[in-house]
């Protein structure tokens, strides 16, 4: 302690910082220590234990004591202080306090006058975030071209939502990409068509928060598998015979209007499950003298020998004695769109029919057709899916009926011919589903 001397002796005051306290008669006034801290107040989020470090200073003018430095409450403890200490006047010391979830008081006992010291402290602990994937919904079925956005919605009690990382993946495709959200906590990625594959399968979105805590929501969806041919290459096709693709109209022509032709033209860029399909095409048949008609083929891409079965009354998929040549048929199935009356045709009449491994003369199912030559474009549309053969053209269904189709792996094409009569033969636009998911 110093004492010094005072001028008066008037004081009566209660120990203070800084305010010198006349010691009775003697003249001498005492110094006191004083203690502040840095910070005087504590709130954190915690992630799993917060360090805080508390400067411990000796503002007042005689050598600081600390005693005791304890907490009072839940959720924090003293790491580092090592009592007692002394801090000289105008020193500092640090000491290490930690939280984890809980509201207490650091409490410092030291030989200030003005007795122990409170400092207030606040720990939250870090709550999980919160994620919504909003595209794709639960079992949709995403359609084999389309172009996909996958969407989710975050949200933190602590972070902001650009503080965030957003990871959407597939079971079976893996990871699709990483994104930070928008202030608005919305996130979104791309999702190419060639990265998807096709089937069920689960979407999820994951979202990690600052403190590395993780949420997760997720939809079943199913990827249908198809393509539309008119995106793809023309020499990822097999061409066979008279048949050719014209550049210049943007059509494949598989026999031109002149005698005794036999053409084919298959996609082989991909193999699909030829029982569960579906596909559609434009088809023109005329300019000649009306034969023999066109045919589209799901071939069985297992057996097959070649693109081309036999010609005139066959229309290059079949095989039938009457037929020039006399050969196999194209494994699979085929629908033909038949102009010219052979004696192995189910009717006298321009027909379409149905039939398996091409087997011309004992159609699964057919049907009379209206007039389809020089009579423009048409629609041609079929659909095999379990066991059951829809066949249109221009919206008029002809064939609705069970068919009996097992699963092979198939590429789809065409084929035609020409014999004494003749016909121009064109295809375009093909789009070609397969059933990977149920509809
Ligand atoms: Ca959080
Ligand atoms: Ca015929």
């Amino acid at each position: 302690m110093f004492l010094l001397l005072l001028a008066c002796s008037e004081y009566d005051l209660k120990p203070s910082a800084n305010v010198p306290e006349p010691l009775g008669d003697s003249g001498l006034v005492e110094l006191f220590a004083q203690l502040e801290t840095d910070p005087t107040t504590i709130a954190s989020v915690v992630c799993e234990e917060q360090l805080e470090v508390v400067m411990l200073s000796n503002v007042g003018e005689a050598e600081l004591v600390v005693d005791a430095v304890s907490i009072d409450g839940d959720g924090w403890e003293v790491v580092q202080a090592d009592v007692p200490l002394t801090i000289a006047v105008g020193e500092s010391t640090d000491i290490v306090i930690s939280g984890t979830d809980g509201t207490a008081d650091l409490v410092i006992q030291s030989n200030d006058p003005d007795g122990e010291l409170r400092i207030p402290l606040q720990a939250a602990a870090d709550t999980s975030p919160w994620v919504e994937l909003v595209e794709p919904a639960v079992d949709e079925i995403i359609a084999e071209q389309a172009a996909v956005e996958l969407v989710a919605l975050v949200s933190d009690g602590q972070d902001l939502p650009e503080q965030m990382q957003v990871e959407f993946s597939s079971d079976l495709t893996g990871s699709i990409g990483t994104v930070t959200p928008d202030s608005s906590g919305t996130a979104s990625v791309l999702w190419a068509a060639e990265n998807r594959d096709p089937g069920l399968q689960t979407v999820s979105v994951s979202v990690v928060d600052t403190c590395g805590l993780v949420e997760f929501d997720s939809a079943e969806v199913c990827q249908q598998a198809g393509y539309e041919a008119d995106e793809l290459d023309i020499s990822t096709w097999s061409f066979s015979g008279t048949a050719s693709w014209d550049g210049s109209n943007s059509w494949v022509e598989l026999t031109p209007a002149t005698t005794s032709q036999l053409g084919s033209a298959f996609q082989t860029a991909t193999s699909l499950d030829g029982s569960s399909i579906s596909i559609r095409f434009e088809f023109f048949i005329g300019n000649g003298s009306g034969a023999d008609g066109l045919a589209m083929t799901v071939i069985d891409t297992s057996r097959m020998t070649s693109f081309l079965g036999n010609a005139g009354g066959c229309i290059g998929y079949g095989s039938h004695s009457e037929c020039d040549g006399g050969g196999p048929g194209l494994p699979g199935w085929s629908v033909e769109v038949d102009t010219y009356q052979n004696g192995h045709d189910p009717t006298a009449q321009d027909h379409v029919a149905m039939s398996l491994d091409g087997d011309v003369a004992n159609p699964q199912a057919w049907a009379v057709l209206p007039e389809m030559e020089d009579t423009g474009w048409h629609t041609f549309e079929a659909d095999l899916d379990s066991g059951h053969l829809t066949v249109s053209i221009d919206g008029v269904a002809y064939i609705d009926q069970a068919v009996s189709v097992s699963s092979f792996p198939a590429y789809v094409g065409f084929t035609a011919g020409t014999g004494s009569l003749t016909n121009e033969h064109l295809i375009k636009s093909l789009s070609v589903t397969e059933y990977a998911c149920e509809e």
